[in-house]
Formats: C-alpha cells, structure tokens, sequence
C-alpha cells in the first residue's frame, strides 16, 4: 500500500491486465483477425463526453493510471462491458466487440502522451456555487449535533442520518470516489467532502443541501480544515501540489508546488490540520521533509530551509516566511506519511517507507527524536489515543498483519502488542466507553469487529454484523452510548450497537457504507475517533 510496493502491484496489475484483455478479446466476434481498434477513436466516440477528451473527468470520474491504480485490472474490462449499476455508465457489451473493450480498457491504463497539468485558472474555472437557502436555524428538529454523515461507496451518495433517532435526514449523490473523513466547520454546520478525482464539495447540514464545489487537483489524497474554519488544504497526487482555499467561497487562496528545499519535486501524501499549533501538517511523498504551514496571521517568521547552491558550492539558507501561511520545512531522515498526532500536537508519528517502524517527530524543535519498532505496516492516521494505567497511549493496528500496537506517548515504547484475528483498517473509541472496536477488514475474518477492552487491553468479545460479509469503520454517537458499524457491501447496512451491552438496537440498509462520522466528536475532537 506504501509507494514501491503500491507502484510494483499497479505494474503487475497492468501486465495482467494486458494478458486478460488481450485474452478477453478471443474469438466471439473474430475481433482478432482484423485491424486493430483505434482506441483513441474509440474513447472520443464513446468515453469522452463523460470522461472528458482528456481523460481528466467530467461527469464521469477521470480515466488515468493514477486514478485507476486501485481497480483490479479486469474490472475494468468488466466495467465498459456491463456498466456500473446505480450510476450513469452505460453498458457496452452491445456496441462494442471484445477486441475494441480490450483496447479501450488497455488505452486508459496507459498515461497519456503529456501529463495533465491542474493550474489556479483550472481551479478557479471550476468553481460552482450552487443556489443556497439562506437559514437561522437547522431545517429539522435532530440534534444538529449528534448528526451522522455516511459516505455510501456503492451508489456515490451520502447520507445524514438523525443521530439520536436512527432516521435518515437526506440522501444525495457524492462526487465519484470519496476518500478520508469529511471536515466539519468548528460550528459544526458546513461539512467538506473530498473525493480521489480532486473535488471538495461544501455541503450545508443546516438545510441540507450542496452549496459550492470545486476541483483542487486531478488526483487528491485528502482535505483538511483549519482550526477556525476559514481555510481548506488539499493534498495532491497529481499535480504535486498543496493546494490553500478560502473555506467559504472555495476559491484557492495559495499553491504551493511541493518539494523539498533542493526542489526536487514530491506527491502531497495527506495533510493534517493541527488545532493547538493553529496550522496544517503535511506529509511529502516522495522527500524527505514534514511541512508546517501557518494559519495563523500573526506566525512568527519561521526558517523555511536549506537549497544548494551549486554556482557557489553550498547551502543557502532560503528567505524566511511569516505569516498566514508561512511555510515551516521540517527535515527527516526519510519520506514518512500517515501521521498520527499525540495530544497538544506537540509529536507526530509517521509511517517510515519500509513499513516496519514509525519515526516520533518532534514538532517544537523540528527534529526526529525516537524511533519505534512496529512491523508489519502500522496504519497510524487510524490510531486513537487513551488513558491506561495513567499513562497517554496510542493504539494503532497494522495493515498486513493481525496485530495492535499499544505505545506509551511519555517514552515512546511499545508496551504491549494485541494479537488479533488478522490485519484491520480502522479504530475507534469514545471517552465514554470502556472499549475499543477493532476491525479485521483485510483477513480471513473481515467479517468480525473485536472488542478490546482498554483496561486490560484484551479481545473480549467478537461482534459479527452479517456473517460473510465485511464488517468495518466504527463511529459512537456524541454520548458514546451506540456505536455504528458498517456492513461493507453493495447490499450492507449499518448496524447500531448498544456500546455497553453489545447488543444491536437497529440496522438500516445502506450501499457499501464505507465511513461515518458524528458531527459532535469530530468538533470537539473526541480522543476516539479520526480528526
Ligand atoms: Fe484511506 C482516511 C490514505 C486506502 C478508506 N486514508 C485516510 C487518510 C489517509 C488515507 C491519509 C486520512 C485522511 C483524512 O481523513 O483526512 N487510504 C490511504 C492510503 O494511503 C491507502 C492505504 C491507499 C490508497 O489507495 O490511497 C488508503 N482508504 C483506503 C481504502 O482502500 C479504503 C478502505 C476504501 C476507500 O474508500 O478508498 C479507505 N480512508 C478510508 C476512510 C478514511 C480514510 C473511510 C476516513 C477514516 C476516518 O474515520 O476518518
């Protein structure tokens, strides 16, 4: 999942996908025997006006490499083929023969001849404001706070959910691909959505409707908000840019090209806001360096770093920046990303590229200053932190192997390691429980969400939603006394527990529920959920 690896995987991906397609396009239609289908043609005629001519998106979510790494490659043979329910891409099994499908599967997997280039005009052309009631008060009589939003992965819809009825409020389609948690207004009334092809979408939960969009870039990893709403910062893919908007028109307020202080160029991996030190943190892919960017009108100015100078055959130190936005460079020893934050922001923790350890960056002084063991791909950006036996803990599972990392903030030491039934994606608490819900998403028994009991940080007990089907992403309500679990399924639903009885109390059916998130803990930064 890290990049090499990710980057090995999407080769061999394609490699297959070359032999399936070109297996794909045997005989039935004696396709083989003739010309070879002009792809290009074939996408202008009958891709284009919902990809885009340039294969950058439009209706349809862009059609690029970067953007399609994660689709195993028969899929999307499959998909031109027999189109995707519940959404707008047509079947084409009819019209197309086998040989032109393989073609035009095999065309969107290659990168185009020019690498597509995503400038401020871009943004600003893209830009849509949509009519906004205008409203004093919420349009219903929920708890404003203890609403839930789900990103339904399925169909590309949301849902708000009444968080203390279990009712739906409002259902609508997302942009294609949704990806990392939405970010609430500090009021808890806007909450931004951004999805894989760069959109962020504002959408008002006081009267429940979408009232601005806008593409930051061609491939986007996540948004984050400022600490007091005013700015959105979204990391990029491609281009390579951390990309600064005004949170109330979506316009871009700063661009800026990431890399190091060399400027050799880099991927934006995530960006983080961090509310105690009143600016984003941002993790570099491809560099060596954890940038901090000031939202703060009065930073002080901040060194930005060291560029060589090769005429005269040394460093320089860059000029310093001050400011709102004022760019702070932190060097590291090597790329890190997928962060996790200690309490008062004061440390990050960054996934180091080997997969097998995690380095402890200090914030205040900018510097490396522990390095703890963790094999087996720790998932950091899931972790969540507690008290145990009055001692600041993170917990934090690992992506290829069934295992959860307990370690202590004060030393940085791993003080226990919980066996699980295999590797999860997500964790998450509430102050108000005693425990900790554990998923199994990427093993034999995804079908299970363990519970952990923080003071004795055992598996106490195994829920299992829908027995054979994927069960994932926890989120309490405001009180901490339900827990919402997905049922990761085209045909899923999400499941309300009891937190402390561990009984269900309802379902509702929902499609491929893929994330929740409690208005009310996401404000208030509750230490048991994702920030
Ligand atoms: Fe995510 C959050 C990165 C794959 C579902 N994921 C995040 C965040 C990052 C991240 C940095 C935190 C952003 C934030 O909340 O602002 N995710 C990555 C990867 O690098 C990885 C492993 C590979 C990739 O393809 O990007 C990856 N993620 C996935 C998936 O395959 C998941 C399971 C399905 C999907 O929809 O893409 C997935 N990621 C999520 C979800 C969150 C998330 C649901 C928000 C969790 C939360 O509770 O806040």
């Amino acid at each position: 999942l890290r990049s090499s690896p990710e980057r090995a995987a999407a080769a061999t991906l394609w490699l297959a996908l070359a032999t399936a397609v070109a297996g794909a396009a045997e005989p039935a239609t004696g396709a083989s025997d003739g010309p070879m289908p002009d792809a290009a043609a074939l996408y202008a005629t009958h891709c284009a006006a919902c990809h885009g001519e340039t294969r950058l998106g439009g209706q349809g979510p862009a059609l690029l490499p970067v953007s399609l790494g994660r689709l195993k490659p028969a899929d999307i043979a499959r998909t031109i083929a027999n189109g995707r329910a519940a959404t707008q891409m047509p079947a084409f099994a009819d019209s197309l023969d086998k040989g032109e499908i393989a073609a035009l599967a095999a065309f969107v997997g290659k990168p185009p001849a020019v690498t597509p280039a995503w400038t401020e005009a871009d943004i600003r052309a893209s830009r849509i404001l949509h009519p906004a009631p205008a409203a004093t008060e919420p349009v219903f009589d929920a708890d404003p706070l203890n609403l839930f939003v789900v990103v339904e992965a399925g169909d590309h819809h949301v849902s708000i959910l009444d968080g203390d009825r279990f009712t739906t409020l409002a259902r609508f389609p997302s942009r294609y691909a949704l990806h990392g948690g939405p970010k609430f207004t500090p009021d808890g009334r806007f909450v931004f959505f951004g999805s894989r092809d760069g959109w962020i979408s504002k959408y008002d939960l006081w009267t429940l409707t979408t009232v601005a969009e806008v593409r930051a870039g061609i491939n986007m990893r996540n948004i984050a908000l400022s600490a007091d709403g005013r700015w959105i910062a979204a990391a990029n893919y491609l281009p390579g840019t951390l990309v600064l908007l005004s949170a109330e028109t979506l316009e871009p307020v700063r661009i800026f090209e990431a890399g190091d202080a060399r400027k050799a160029p880099s991927r934006v991996s995530a960006v983080y806001q961090a509310p105690d030190r009143n600016s984003f943190i941002a993790a570099l892919k491809d560099v060596p360096e954890i940038w901090e960017i000031a939202t703060d009108p009065a930073a002080a100015p901040v060194f930005t770093g060291l560029v060589h100078n090769y005429e005269k055959g040394m460093a320089e130190a860059l000029p310093a920046s001050a400011g709102l936005f004022a760019l702070r460079r932190i060097a590291v020893e090597e790329p890190v990303d997928d962060f996790f934050f200690d309490r008062g922001y004061r440390h990050l923790l960054g996934a180091a590229r080997d997969g097998g350890r995690a380095l402890v960056v200090n914030l205040n002084v900018g510097r490396t200053v522990a390095t703890v063991p963790m094999p087996g791909m720790p998932h950091l950006g899931a972790g969540i932190g507690f008290t145990w036996q009055e001692r600041r803990v993170i917990a934090a599972p690992h992506l290829s192997e069934g295992r959860i990392s307990i370690i202590d903030t004060a030393d940085w030491s791993v003080v226990k390691t919980i066996e699980t039934a295999g590797p999860g994606f997500f964790l998450r608490s509430h102050e108000d429980t005693p425990y900790i819900w554990a998923d199994a998403m990427m093993s034999k028994a995804s079908d299970g969400m363990q519970i952990i009991d923080k003071r004795t940080l055992e598996v106490v007990r195994v829920l299992k939603p829908a027995p054979g089907k994927i069960a994932a992403h926890t989120e309490f309500d405001r009180s901490g006394r339900h827990a919402l679990v997905s049922v990761w399924d085209a045909d899923g639903a999400l499941v309300v527990y009891d937190a402390a009885t561990l009984e269900e109390r309802t379902r509702l059916p929902m499609r491929k529920p893929v994330g929740k998130y409690n208005v009310f803990n996401k404000i208030r930064f509750s230490e048991g959920t994702s920030h």
